[in-house]
């Protein structure tokens, strides 16, 4: 018996999603470099489909049907390209190399050419949802090529998850599209992770609530329109109470938050791209400046205003708000660089699918995701979200309130970055003017980069050093 698809690299992503492909009646190969793995595997969960394991790359390879579906699951950066190398030679044109690991769209686009020459389809995939969306049904990103995708995609959508019986997995785009969507998605989860860090802050200091009071705030807020995963375990974590100490979990955990790369890389693409996204960057920093110690000890007795309690009844609705709202800035942020990523690499990504696809199995699945879906659906080519109907209206009904909040934080000198730089990104986009003006005077008069009129056509320089004249065409 041949295996349909393998697998090699069985640590716990690989592992789940071959044991997820045996569950739906996918033969499966197994591989991984110490083969105590592959043994393990098989021990434990070989009940659960059909498993062919193979201690060799050179097994492995024989045992799957052609095309050959291969898909690796080893640690991103190096590993992956060592994998590659071994197999590569073993493979015939035709055949598919899954990476589903969290590689850089850059290097997904490089393996992608490279393997390419030889016949071969490299199909840089996302893959969210951690340990349990692996098993369970995750979203999936495919990128690589139409035709790929063919041989592929009744495989991924298969043991995908499923909102409304729709997969949770869709064809990306072309090489590095689908890395690509993965890492601004990644991006998006940090944002809306340091959202919610913050409106929890402001909750406890701002309105003096203790964290399992917080827990029941969360709670109720997962059953209106912000209902997500990522609500949800906010509301176990804050509930949660350290056995050792009998304190809140919340208060005996490090405040250092740490780290992999794939929200870097969304800013550090950003800023390639030249597209603003001031919440992710924020998320990213938040996480930084938690874990430089010896600076926070350094600044810890600087000046502040009291913490005191201030806020009133009415708080956590106000909080609610300007959640809601940062949260449709970070979306929309994130969904622009996606934009940008298709069009700088021609890649004709359809958003109203990303969102589609985030409905379920990853970190950031949300009923939201369904707005965003249908905005797309409304106007494909809209150049941001937060001027579709439902979220121009929501966003116009909390800002009032996120404005509040804002300067709640402001006056108690609770950091906000999340919430204060999705304010100031809408109130940029919404400015008839902007100071971007000045700068450009600026910019001038240092070094003549000269400026452009809103009154007449052409680039334009003032005579700063001499009689202030004005030069131009
Ligand atoms: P790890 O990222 O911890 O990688 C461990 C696997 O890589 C093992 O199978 C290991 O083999 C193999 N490996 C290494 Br390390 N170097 C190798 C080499 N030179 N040649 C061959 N194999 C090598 O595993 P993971 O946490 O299951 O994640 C797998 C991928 O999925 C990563 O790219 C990760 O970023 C991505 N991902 C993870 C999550 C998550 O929640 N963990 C979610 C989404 C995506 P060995 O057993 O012989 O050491």
């Amino acid at each position: 018996q041949k295996a349909r698809i393998g697998v090699t690299g069985l640590a716990v992503m690989g592992r789940n999603l071959a044991r997820n492909l045996a569950r739906h009646g996918h033969p499966v190969a197994v591989h991984n470099r110490t083969s105590a793995r592959t043994k393990a595997l098989v021990e434990e969960f070989g009940g659960e489909g059909t498993f062919l394991p193979a201690e060799t790359p050179e097994r492995f390879v024989e045992s799957l049907e052609r095309p050959r579906r291969l898909v690796v699951m080893v640690k991103a950066g190096g590993p992956t390209d060592a994998v590659i190398d071994e197999f590569a030679p073993l493979l015939e044109p035709g055949d598919m190399i899954v990476d589903g690991g969290n590689a850089n769209f850059a290097d997904t686009r490089r393996r992608e050419a490279a393997l390419r020459e030889r016949g071969i389809h490299f199909v840089g995939t996302g893959v969210s949802g951690g340990e349990e969306g692996a098993l369970l049904g995750p979203s999936i990103m495919p990128g690589g090529s139409a035709e790929s995708y063919e041989a592929l995609g009744p495989l991924l959508e298969d043991i995908s998850a499923k909102v409304d019986g729709t997969p949770c997995c869709v064809h990306v785009g072309p090489d590095g599209a689908g890395h690509f969507v993965k890492m601004v998605h990644n991006g998006i989860e940090y944002a809306d992770m340091q959202l919610i860090a913050e409106a929890y802050d402001l909750l406890r200091h701002a309105a003096g609530l203790a964290p399992a009071e917080i827990a029941e705030v969360f709670r109720t807020w997962n059953t209106g329109r912000l209902e997500s995963y990522l609500i949800e375990i906010t509301a176990e974590v804050l509930a949660h109470t350290d056995a050792s100490t009998g304190k809140p979990f919340v208060d005996v955990v490090l405040d250092q938050a740490e780290q992999k790369g794939t929200g870097r890389w969304t800013v550090q693409t950003a800023l390639d791209l030249g597209v603003p996204v001031g919440g992710i960057a924020e998320a990213v920093f938040a996480r930084s400046v938690s874990g430089h110690a010896a600076l926070r000890e350094a600044a810890r007795g600087l000046p502040g205003p009291s913490r005191t309690v201030m806020a009133g009844s009415g708080f956590a609705d106000a909080v609610e708000k300007a959640l809601y709202a940062s949260k449709i800035v970070a979306y929309a942020q994130g969904f622009h660089e996606i934009q940008a990523g298709s069009a700088e690499y021609g890649w004709n990504i359809d958003l109203g699918a990303m969102a589609t696809i985030w409905r379920g199995g990853c970190i950031i699945r949300a009923r939201f995701l369904d707005r965003i879906r249908a905005a797309y659906e409304a106007d494909p080519e809209t150049p941001t979200l937060l001027t579709d109907d439902h979220f121009a209206e929501a966003v116009g009904d909390a800002q009032g309130a996120w404005r509040e909040v804002v300067a709640a934080a402001a006056r108690i000198g609770v950091p906000a970055p999340g919430f204060s730089t999705a304010l100031a990104y809408y109130d940029s986009l919404r400015a008839d003017r902007l100071p971007a003006a000045l700068t450009q005077g600026q910019r001038d008069f240092f070094g003549a980069h000269t400026y452009r009129r809103t009154d007449r056509d052409g680039s334009f320089h003032t005579l700063w050093g001499g009689d202030r004249t004005e030069a131009g065409a």
